[in-house]
């Protein structure tokens, strides 16, 4: 709403302006007569609609324009536009790193930048990452260089957000993650891995005992596989599994991934798992989430504490460029990836140069033979 303070000889005087210069619509809400001289009366008007910019100028007598702003924001937030508002921030930020860009400088275009830069945000690096990976590109590229060299180079810098996972020589591993991230399908896909491939003692155990058929599905592959398999959800259940499991070398601990009340059962087996030898938690991270719904599994799931990450349904992901964007908040090394969901053969270990790899150059259908057949 817009109000106005006229002064004038007259009402009808008054009223001619009002029309004049607030147009038809405009009503009186008071008039008062002022005492500075016979026959002045003062009268405000209000208008329902927003202020044209001309009318916006403090010389025209209305409320200064950052009242005029507030009050238009402040309508269009209560007109239920919040979201609106938020997107076109951020379509401003989005505006303001592209004119960042290489190519858009006001030094003239540099073509391999420019491609480079594109190159990654169809790889599914944020437009923050991208320019990130340029500024330490532009350090190093030559304007000699091929795209191919070029590539490299971004590849090299890539390899260096990722740290290097140091070995696996914890005795008890347990995976952690929300339902459906692939913790049951990795615990048997790592068993395997162990088990059949190196010789080694495998014994397995699940938490699971929420789900339906949560702890069946762990305890099927156990037995294809002629492993070792016990459920323990309490701590007497548990006290006794690591009995029965005593001789084996390595012991996989499933767990549910509900919500909340998950969360509980976790700091449960946090307790149950205090003072015992070595313990490795692993965070299965599914690359088809959104992004927002990694960041909120970090943050969940960061509270329990993890040593590593799995990166789980590559396969499923085309732009796992993500990863790089979400390296700085996880800031622990991936051990694996896993590529599809036949046991055992889908899965790969994970190193710096191979997720750089994966994510500028691997397809999605096939990351796994990206590396040539069953690389491991
Ligand atoms: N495409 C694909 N599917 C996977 C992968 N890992 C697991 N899955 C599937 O994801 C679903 C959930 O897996 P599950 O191990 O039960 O997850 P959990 O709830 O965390 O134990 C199952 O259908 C799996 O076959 C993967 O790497 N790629
Ligand atoms: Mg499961």
């Amino acid at each position: 709403m817009q109000i106005r303070r006229f002064e004038a000889a007259n009402v009808k005087d008054a009223l001619m302006q009002i029309k004049r210069e607030m147009g038809p619509d405009a009503i009186v809400i008071s008039t008062k007569r002022l005492s500075k001289g016979a026959g002045h009366i003062e009268v405000l008007a209000a208008k329902d609609n927003p202020l044209s910019p001309e009318e916006m100028t403090p010389s025209s007598g209305a409320f200064s324009a950052e009242a005029v702003g507030i009050k238009a924001l402040v309508h269009r937030l209560v007109g239920g536009e919040i979201a609106n508002a938020l997107q076109e921030i951020n379509d401003g930020i989005g505006t303001i790193l592209d004119s960042l860009a290489p190519g858009n400088s006001a030094k003239g275009s540099n073509d391999l930048s420019r491609r480079i830069y594109y190159y990654l945000l169809g790889r599914g690096i944020s437009k923050r990452g991208a320019l990130g990976v340029l500024s330490e590109f532009g350090r190093i590229a030559t304007d000699t260089m091929d795209f191919e060299q070029a590539l490299g180079i971004a590849e090299g810098i890539l390899r260096d957000r990722f740290l290097k996972d140091p070995g696996d020589n914890a005795r008890l591993k347990v995976l952690i993650g929300p339902t459906g991230s692939g913790k049951t399908t990795t615990v048997a896909k790592l068993a395997a891995r162990y088990a059949l491939e190196q010789n080694r003692s495998v014994g397995l155990i699940t938490t699971d005992t929420y789900r339906i058929g949560g702890a069946t599905q762990l305890k099927t592959y156990a037995e294809i596989m002629g492993l070792p398999f016990e459920i323990a959800d309490e701590k007497k259940a548990f006290r006794r599994a690591m009995e029965r499991l005593q001789d084996r070398e390595y012991i996989f601990i499933d767990t549910p991934g509900r919500g909340p009340k998950g969360m509980d059962e976790l700091f449960k087996l946090k307790e149950m798992l205090s003072g015992k030898e070595e313990v490795e938690t692993s965070l299965l991270l599914n690359l088809t989430a959104s992004r927002d719904n990694m960041l909120a599994v970090l943050d969940r799931f960061g509270e329990f504490g993890y040593d590593k990450l799995i990166v789980t349904k590559m396969d499923e992901c085309s732009r796992s460029g993500v990863l790089c964007d979400l390296a700085e908040r996880f800031k622990k090394p991936v051990s694996y990836v896993t590529t599809g969901q036949e046991v055992p053969d889908d899965i790969l270990r994970a190193s710096p140069e191979r997720l750089a790899s994966l994510i500028l150059r691997s397809s999605p259908e096939s990351p796994a033979a990206f590396f040539g057949h069953r690389v491991r």
